[in-house]
């Protein structure tokens, strides 16, 4: 289990439990962790109430968008895409792109590599003369077979990891509107899940704190410090209104 000696407290906290009709409505206890990050009022995720909608393309790919996705909102570009998108420093860039279609959430197990035998999103390092968005994107496609209309930034992680000097600073967005069927790659294999059924103890240990307030739909900021890859030392993580 990991060991969590300093914490930033997210605005809001609320008892376990709190929010009959979000998948975790169990409380994060079920989760196997103290203070899972709940927040004091059940807004929803913004496509809640929304009516899920597929259609086939001739080509037999799929497209479903939930109905609040289907407005067109338009993106905000990050400015650091612009920058040398591969090291800052001693910082990596990567992507996250996790499809949440409720209520189901799309994971990959990752086969090799960094993280192999863990559930994940599907992302990876952003290129040189690539924005992230484009990263995420690409990565996306390349792990998973899906191409993607919109995607929204939703967090943004730093992860660091004791003896590493190299930060990875993880840029995290969510989509519910993609094209095409998942489809398993050298890296990914991809397997949807219930909201009440996501692998906590098959993911990266810190996923159980951020990953909610994604489901919920709220921004967020954070910083772990990792032992190892099953120990996190010390974390900070606070919602955000703006990325
Ligand atoms: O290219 P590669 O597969 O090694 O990229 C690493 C991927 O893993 C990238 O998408 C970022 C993601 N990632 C981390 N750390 C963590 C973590 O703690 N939780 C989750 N969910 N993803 C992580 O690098």
């Amino acid at each position: 289990m990991a060991a969590a000696r300093r914490h930033t407290a997210p605005i809001r906290w609320q008892e376990p439990g709190a929010f009959p009709g979000l998948p975790w409505g169990a409380g994060p206890k079920h989760l196997g962790h103290p203070p899972l990050h709940s927040l004091a009022t059940a807004e929803s995720w913004p496509g809640r109430g929304a009516t899920g909608t597929e259609s086939g393309a001739p080509t037999g790919t799929r497209t479903w968008c939930a109905g609040a996705a289907r407005q067109r909102i338009s993106l905000v570009s990050h400015s650091a895409g612009h920058q040398d998108p591969g090291t800052m420093g001693a910082t990596r860039l990567y992507t996250l792109v996790l499809v949440l279609q409720p209520p189901r959430l799309l994971l990959g197990m990752k086969k090799r590599g960094f993280g192999a035998g863990r559930w994940n999103g599907f992302g990876g390092k952003v290129q040189a003369g690539e924005t992230i968005e484009a990263g995420a994107r690409r990565e996306l496609q390349e792990e998973s077979g899906l191409t993607v209309d919109t995607l929204h930034k939703v967090g943004h992680i730093v992860f660091e990891f004791v003896g590493n000097p190299e930060r990875m600073d993880v840029h995290i967005f969510r989509t519910d509107c993609v094209q095409g069927t998942p489809v398993e790659s050298d890296e990914m294999r991809p397997q949807w899940f219930q909201l009440d059924q996501i692998p906590f103890g098959d993911m990266w240990p810190d996923d159980r704190y951020w990953l909610p307030l994604l489901l919920q739909g709220r921004k967020f900021q954070g910083h772990f410090k990792f032992q190892g890859q099953d120990t996190i030392l010390d974390y900070t993580l606070r919602e955000v209104d703006v990325l």
